[in-house]
């Protein structure tokens, strides 16, 4: 029979990948979708994937609980992947009480819907490498003590213990993804890869001279999301939900990381690179390095993008866009 599964955050990155990956699979695909004024923007991402016509769109948001209950009632899911969130860590400064409304109680919202619907229903929560803040081990792992440094670490940490604990409570098949940083051309533009990626393109093409940054000795361990999808997936499909790190178990610099956008057009960073205090955030984590042996051993998950492949998929992609632009 035809698996259905309903995704919140279907228009962001990892809704977008994690929707081509279902439908691939054979999954009928059901997506939560928070009401814009603006025509067409929502579904940008699947669009890029050739994807938007293959999902059903229902309008929901997180911080209503009786949209939530009715879209259960209404898909009848066999997995839900709560992915919406307020997701960008320099915003949870700006607006930290949406943070915590969205990104902290919407889990509980979506947990209540499915706990009073579907309680039969499979749960994944995207929970963050971020909850480890000020690093308490040199690799995290799924025993690393949490230490988070941002609103929006803060309100991921409420997501992750209240899934564990509706699991614990109520016997859900509610598992946790502590993943790390993961990109993708379908990233959003405020986050430092794309950030990158957009701002050498635009340099190779003569629209921009410099590219502003803040920190740019900050570490992490990025992958691609297009793997990392697969990951939440296949925590759904094991007999015990759990709780489980994503990550490559390589840490690089920020500075690294532009040099490989820099090089892949032929430009020298130094020319280019500004750095902005502007960018700086009022607690920085400095370093995030993942441990995904769990993963490995359990669900047989390994990343199959590197870094230096992602970086130059994503140059390129912002080239291709920018031209058509
Ligand atoms: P993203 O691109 O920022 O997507 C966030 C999604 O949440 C969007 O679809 C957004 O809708 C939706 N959303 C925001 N507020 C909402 C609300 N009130 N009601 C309903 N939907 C709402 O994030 P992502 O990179 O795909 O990440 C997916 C999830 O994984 C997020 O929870 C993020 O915090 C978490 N995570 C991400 C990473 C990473 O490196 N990417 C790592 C660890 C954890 P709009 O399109 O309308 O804005
Ligand atoms: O790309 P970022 O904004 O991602 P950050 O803060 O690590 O958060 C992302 O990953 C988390 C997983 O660990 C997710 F949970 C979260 O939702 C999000 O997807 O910043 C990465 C690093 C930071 O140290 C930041 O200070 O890059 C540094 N950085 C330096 N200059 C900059 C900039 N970040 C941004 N966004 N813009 C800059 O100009």
């Amino acid at each position: 029979m035809t698996k259905r599964a309903l995704i919140t955050g279907i228009t962001g990155q990892d809704g977008a990948y994690l929707s081509q990956f279902l439908l691939e699979k054979g999954y009928e695909v059901h997506g939560v979708v928070r009401r814009s004024s603006h025509l067409g923007v929502a579904d940008h991402r699947l669009r890029w994937l050739g994807v938007e016509k293959d999902v059903a769109m229902l309008d929901g948001n997180l911080s209503d609980l009786s949209s939530l209950i009715r879209l259960v009632e209404q898909v009848k899911p066999d997995e839900v992947y709560n992915l919406a969130a307020q997701s960008f860590v320099a915003s949870s400064w700006q607006q930290p009480i949406l943070t915590a409304n969205i990104t902290a109680v919407g889990v509980t919202n979506v947990l209540e819907a499915v706990r009073i619907v579907a309680p039969q229903a499979r749960f994944y929560q995207a929970s963050s490498s971020e909850m480890y803040g000020k690093i308490q081990e040199a690799a995290q792992s799924e025993t690393t003590p949490f230490y988070p440094r941002s609103p929006y670490a803060v309100a991921k940490l409420y997501g992750h213990w209240i899934t564990v604990n509706y699991r614990e409570s109520f016997g859900l098949h509610a598992s946790s993804g502590i993943l790390f940083n993961h990109e993708s051309p379908l990233r959003g533009i405020e986050f430092v890869t794309r950030k990158v990626t957009d701002g050498v393109a635009r340099i190779k093409l003569g629209l921009e001279k410099e590219l502003r940054l803040g920190n740019i000795d900050a570490k992490r361990d990025w992958g691609h999301a297009k793997d990392y999808v697969r990951a939440m997936w296949l925590m759904l499909q094991q007999d015990a939900a759990d709780d489980y790190v994503v990550a490559t178990g390589t840490t690089t610099t920020v500075r690294d990381m532009c040099r490989i956008a820099f090089s892949h057009v032929g430009l020298n960073i130094d020319d280019h690179l500004v750095i902005d205090p502007a960018f700086f955030r009022p607690a920085e984590v400095d370093v995030l390095l993942g441990n995904p042996a769990k993963a490995k051993a359990k669900l047989g998950w390994e990343p199959q993008i590197t870094l230096d492949q992602m970086i130059r998929e994503m140059v390129d992609a912002d080239l291709a866009r920018l031209k058509r632009a």
